[in-house]
């Protein structure tokens, strides 16, 4: 397929899921992936960097303190999978530990092309890595990775910094049990997850002082302007982030300060929001262990090994499938 054409697809998809999200009766919303573009990407690199949000720096620590650890519980050879490998940054440490035993292929596989070639960069210092990503959706990459596994070669996931937490329980477990029917037993995923916290700290987190994740949040209407030449007025939206104690996560709102209506040209539509009604852009739920063990077990995995940060509460868990 010309490139071209891949790119006018994924502009009609981002206008039709804008606009079944708007036009939504109840709770309008916004799907979270579409908040990773190349400003996506770059604000959440700072969030990962702020005081308030230690997610990231946990799932580094762990990453760090035990890559050997972690690489001596794998049947080799692996070929590695990553679904949404972002930077990149923290996947060194096992794909380092992995290579000092033997060649190594890593797939990382990215809807954004941005975090894609960033992640390629960053990655291929490493002596004898193999990187060959697709810029695909989660589980069609990991059918392509599969297609292409050798003879004796296990595969190993990579889906870190709870990005599973993005999808509501049900459709975590959904998507763990198809990440499973694509694998064969022995294959491992090491999963990360953020754990449950105090209400007060996971606020911060995700509302800081310094208003990254406000402008992470908002650029997502900017993105709209940009792509799908939307008139959003983003003085008129604020952030919002609240803790929902039923289903034990934090959701991300932009709210309309005022009764406003937008027009977003490319997905030929118009939208009106009261005053104080939200967006909703996305959802992080938070786990016990328990909570990760049962979905394990739902999905059709065992969990090998636990790793659990002192600092900031988040598991690395390696589950290997039955
Ligand atoms: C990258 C999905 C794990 O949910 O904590 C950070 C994204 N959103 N601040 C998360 C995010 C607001 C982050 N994940």
């Amino acid at each position: 397929m010309l490139p071209s054409a891949i790119a006018r697809e994924t502009a009609d998809e981002f206008a039709e899921d804008v606009r079944a999200g708007l036009s939504k009766s109840g709770q309008k919303e916004l799907l979270s992936k579409y908040l990773y573009d190349v400003i996506g990407s770059a604000l959440f690199e700072v969030i990962s960097v702020l005081p308030e949000y230690g997610l990231t720096r946990a799932d580094d620590r762990i990453l760090r303190k035990h890559a050997d650890e972690i690489v001596a519980r794998l049947p080799l050879p692996v070929a590695v999978a990553e679904l949404g490998s972002g930077s990149g940054k923290k996947t060194r440490w096992l794909l380092e530990a992995l290579c000092r035993q033997r060649p190594t292929s890593y797939h990382p596989i990215e809807i954004s092309p941005a975090a894609l070639a960033q992640c390629e960069r960053e990655l291929s210092y490493i002596d004898s890595i193999s990187i060959v990503g697709f810029e695909r959706k989660y589980l069609d990459g990991l059918l392509e990775v599969a297609a292409r596994r050798k003879n004796g070669q296990h595969l190993l996931v990579l889906f870190l910094g709870s990005t599973i937490g993005n999808f509501d329980r049900p459709a975590g477990l959904r998507f763990l049990s198809q990440v499973r029917e694509i694998l064969q037993p022995g294959d491992s995923l090491l999963l990360g997850t953020d754990l449950d916290k105090p209400v007060s700290q996971l606020l911060q987190a995700y509302d800081d002082a310094l208003g990254v994740t406000a402008a992470f949040n908002l650029n997502l209407l900017a993105r709209v302007n940009r792509e799908l030449e939307a008139d959003f007025a983003l003085h008129e939206f604020q952030h919002v982030a609240r803790f929902e104690p039923v289903e034990r996560r934090v959701e991300m709102h932009l709210r309309s300060a005022r009764k406003q209506t937008v027009t977003i040209q490319k997905a030929e539509f118009v939208v009106t929001f009261l005053k104080d009604e939200t967006i909703w852009t996305e959802s992080s739920h938070k786990y016990s262990m328990g909570d990760v063990l049962r979905m394990a077990e739902g999905a059709g995995f065992y969990c090998d090994a636990q790793w659990i940060d002192p600092e900031w509460p988040f598991a690395e868990s390696l589950l290997i499938a039955h």
